[in-house]
């Protein structure tokens, strides 16, 4: 190494960005640059602050998160039905003693909060929280939401909106204008995997349908979603599925999305979001936290990507077993881009593991992350845990790369970053502007 490759290498800085890194620079180089490229976190269940008090956000909202409340039942005597009595800040203060105080915060879902905690500067060890709920009570939320998304290092926020959903509709229908920094999603469980409960919602609404999704239905539910999508200007629509999801069928899940969604998807020119493998509410006593996860059988998938090439589906699975075969898949479909680390997925051990996967079979052409957030502070802890896990695994796949004969520039990882975190999301969910 010359004198001055040794000097930038110390200083983990590449004297020309189109020069080839020495491997010993890489690993800095990389986390450099993730931590400079804003991320476009595609799937959230956050929203903008004019949505009131679906917007989540606090000490409270944090510690209350049903991540959290699946692990204080396995650890406290306090029974479901008791925890659901509870004021939100009584059930704060259980979760904290028992899982903070009592048992020291090692699982990914503790150790978020005591990282955002740390992100401002709180304690992260004290015995009851009105330090943390002065600190949230004193800030106002329009200013803390810009501090946050600088925090996490993220740009833009996709939402989760349900038309249907009683509390969220009527907020569009009076015109809410989520800013630039949120964007929708057409959100479609309701439809798709529940219509005998729902239909009559959509009547409410103005369209002719019925429960058999007879006659006109099918044409009125088209209608329905083109109106929604002219409302709240969505980047896609998007549906969690269950493990036993089956295509093509005859059921009505399987006729609504092949004569009704589809078409409104191509229609509109927008992504269709799957999100594959839940097993909704194995234990209703715990609530959202009572929803478990099985294998999928990827067939469906197959043959959607392939009966349906002008569609576009981005794809997540939620069983760890169905991870190789949704890269297979991606290969032979290039209308489908899978997507994110799910829920159960969302741990150091398993997003390595499959972040390592992808690239190997992908390259960028993938999204690795999504926060799924529900409470804003989360994209703290969820975003930087995100780039602790998949810096190390991106610089090895350099240096495998170097020692195969090829060096990187900083340039190079500067565009497949972008790629990953940015430029797939870009091509996939049009970010409208708002103004
Ligand atoms: O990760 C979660 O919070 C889950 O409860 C679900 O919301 C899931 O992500 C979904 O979007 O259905
Ligand atoms: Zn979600």
């Amino acid at each position: 190494m010359t004198t001055e490759l040794l000097k930038a290498s110390s200083e983990g800085k590449s004297l020309n960005k189109d020069a080839p890194l020495a491997p010993v620079q890489v690993p800095a180089a990389v986390a450099e640059i993730l931590a400079a490229t804003p991320i476009i976190d595609i799937h959230t269940h956050l929203f903008a602050p004019a949505f009131g008090k679906l917007s989540l956000w606090g000490i409270d909202e944090l510690l209350t998160y049903h991540y959290l409340e699946a692990e204080l039942f396995r650890s406290s005597t306090v029974t479901p039905e008791r925890y659901w009595t509870l004021s939100k800040s009584a059930q704060a203060d259980l979760i904290w003693r028992t899982l903070f105080i009592e048992n020291t915060p090692i699982s990914e879902a503790t150790r978020g909060v005591v990282a955002v905690l740390k992100a401002f500067h709180l304690p992260t060890n004290a015995a009851a929280l009105p330090e943390a709920r002065a600190f949230f009570k004193s800030q106002s939320f329009e200013s803390h939401i810009l501090r946050v998304l600088q925090l996490a290092g993220i740009s833009d926020i996709v939402m989760t909106n349900d038309p249907l959903d009683p509390e969220e509709f009527p907020l569009w229908l009076k015109g809410v204008e989520p800013p630039r920094q949120f964007h929708a999603v057409l959100r479609l469980d309701r439809i798709l995997n529940a219509w005998p409960a729902h239909w009559q919602a959509v009547v409410a609404q103005g369209y002719s349908v019925d429960a058999q999704a007879s006659g006109k239905s099918i044409s009125e539910i088209r209608r329905f979603l083109a109106d929604w999508a002219k409302r709240m200007n969505p980047v896609c629509m998007a549906c969690s599925l269950p493990d036993s999801f089956a295509f093509p069928s005859d059921s009505m899940n399987g006729r609504l999305l092949a004569e009704a969604v589809l078409p409104a998807c191509r229609e509109l020119n927008l992504s269709l979001s799957l999100m594959i493998g839940v097993r909704k509410q194995v234990n209703p006593r715990i609530g959202l936290a009572g929803d478990a996860v099985g294998r999928a059988n990827l067939m469906a998938l197959e043959n959607l990507c392939r009966d349906f090439p002008d569609n576009r589906f981005l794809v997540s699975v939620l069983s760890r077993e169905n991870q190789h075969e949704l890269c297979v898949y991606a290969r032979k479909f290039n209308n489908m881009l899978p997507f994110g680390c799910w829920w159960f997925l969302n741990n150091p051990s398993i997003v390595e593991e499959m972040t390592r996967e992808r690239i190997e079979m992908l390259g960028t052409s993938f999204i690795p992350q999504h926060s799924d957030a529900r409470v804003l502070e989360q994209v703290i802890y969820k975003w930087a845990n995100t780039r602790r896990t998949i810096g190390p695994i991106l610089a090895e796949s350099y240096r495998l790369l170097s020692e195969d004969g090829r060096g990187v520039t900083r340039a190079d990882i500067e565009r497949d970053v972008t790629r990953l975190f940015r430029s797939n999301a870009e091509a996939w969910l049009p970010l409208r502007s708002r103004t």
